[in-house]
């Protein structure tokens, strides 16, 4: 079966309210629908999610990337050629978010022909994974607020804190406000998406460390690289890194530099293809990773979700899946649903992804 036109579908869905971090803020989710059509008549999809303060990708930028250079490059190529696929897609630097729809939407398509669904193709290990959820910069009794409401209707108790606004003044407090109101029973973690410095994010490190956080993710930029690395050495919690490990090479080079001991792996950026390969390197390194959210559709948390619940060491930590509750709608047909803090992964064949034509009618920005 070959791969016989692929469709870049813009379209923006409004967010209930804004989710800010240190690096940005998303206030609608203008993404890519991304179709990879076959001449077997079967059609895969998933979501693509422009990161421009991450990747420097714009919506506008993954479209055209993706109608007038990967899909001439990979149209009449096999789709389990996917190594073809990726040789091709990566004459052209950069772009993993495009690349990564691509990859996916192509997995949908095999997982399609075979019956089977993706997420038991890439190692059917569980049928559902924990959530942890985002808490996004507010006054910090917003943000207790938030992550009560999040506990109270979803059960969900693992809660990722921003940080990296004024250590001082705003995020330590907040993360002991979170510490105090939700009691030693909830999971916290903190990620500065490169907001502080090495040593602002040490002395806020010592200020928290009563507050019995699991880890801490990009605090501080990986170019800063001998800050990071006197960071790592001397904190008493994991430090994961994120944005920077966006390729193999990254996951590699911050790790055997001790410049992070973790990895956030997210499909929207690494796609299936990718991420496999991450979880054998995190494997191979005796690594801890975290399944993360980039601010995801229910389509791109599906993804997520189909791949953290294939192996054992992306199944062993709530990963991060929620931030679709936020939004005011959504293209699947059915949407998901997270109860008792967990979600189940979307059953085959592919991917499960179900489009209402409807919405996406509806939503879509370039007719
Ligand atoms: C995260 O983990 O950093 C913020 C920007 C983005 O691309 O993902 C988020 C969450
Ligand atoms: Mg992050």
């Amino acid at each position: 079966m070959k791969i016989t036109a692929i469709e870049a579908i813009p379209y923006a869905i409004p967010y209930r309210k804004p989710l800010r971090f240190a690096s940005g803020e998303i206030l609608a989710a203008e993404h890519v629908l991304v179709r990879v059509h076959t001449d077997g008549g079967l059609v895969g999809q998933a979501d693509a999610p422009p990161r421009p303060f991450t990747y420097g990708e714009t919506q506008a930028s993954v479209t055209s990337v993706i109608r007038d250079f990967f899909a001439p490059a990979i149209t009449g190529v096999g789709i389990l050629e996917r190594e073809v696929v990726h040789a091709r897609m990566d004459r052209t630097v950069a772009n993993p978010v495009a690349k990564a729809a691509i990859d996916m939407a192509i997995w949908d398509v095999i997982g399609q022909s075979l019956n089977a669904s993706v997420s038991e193709l890439l190692g059917g290990y569980t049928d559902r994974l924990r959530v942890s959820h985002m808490v996004g910069f507010a006054p910090p009794e917003q943000m207790v607020a938030e992550a009560e409401r999040i506990r109270d209707e979803y059960g969900i108790t693992t809660f990722k804190v921003k940080v990296g606004r004024d250590p001082f003044t705003d995020d330590v407090a907040a993360v002991r406000a979170l510490r105090e109101a939700m009691g030693p029973d909830v999971e916290l973690y903190i990620d500065g998406n490169r907001g502080w410095t090495a040593r602002d994010s040490a002395r806020a490190l010592r200020q928290m460390v009563d507050l019995d956080l699991t880890f801490a993710e990009e605090l501080c930029p990986a170019d800063d690289v001998l800050g990071r690395r006197w960071l790592v050495s001397q904190s008493t919690i994991p430090m994961f890194a994120d944005e920077s490990v966006a390729r193999p090479g990254e996951v590699t080079r911050e790790l055997l530099s001790g410049s992070a001991t973790g990895i956030s792996i997210k499909t929207s950026r690494t796609g299936f293809t990718t991420s496999q390969r991450l979880v054998g390197l995190c494997e191979g390194l005796g690594v801890d990773v975290v399944i993360g959210n980039q601010i995801d559709t229910q389509i791109g948390s599906l993804c997520a979700a189909a791949f953290g619940a294939a192996f054992p060491l992306t199944a062993r930590r709530p990963a991060e899946l929620s931030n679709f509750l936020d939004q005011t709608d959504d293209l699947l047909a059915e949407p998901l649903e997270i109860a008792d803090g967990e979600l189940r992964v979307r059953q085959g064949p592919g991917l499960g992804i179900a489009i209402d034509e409807d919405k996406l009618a509806h939503y879509r920005t370039d007719s």
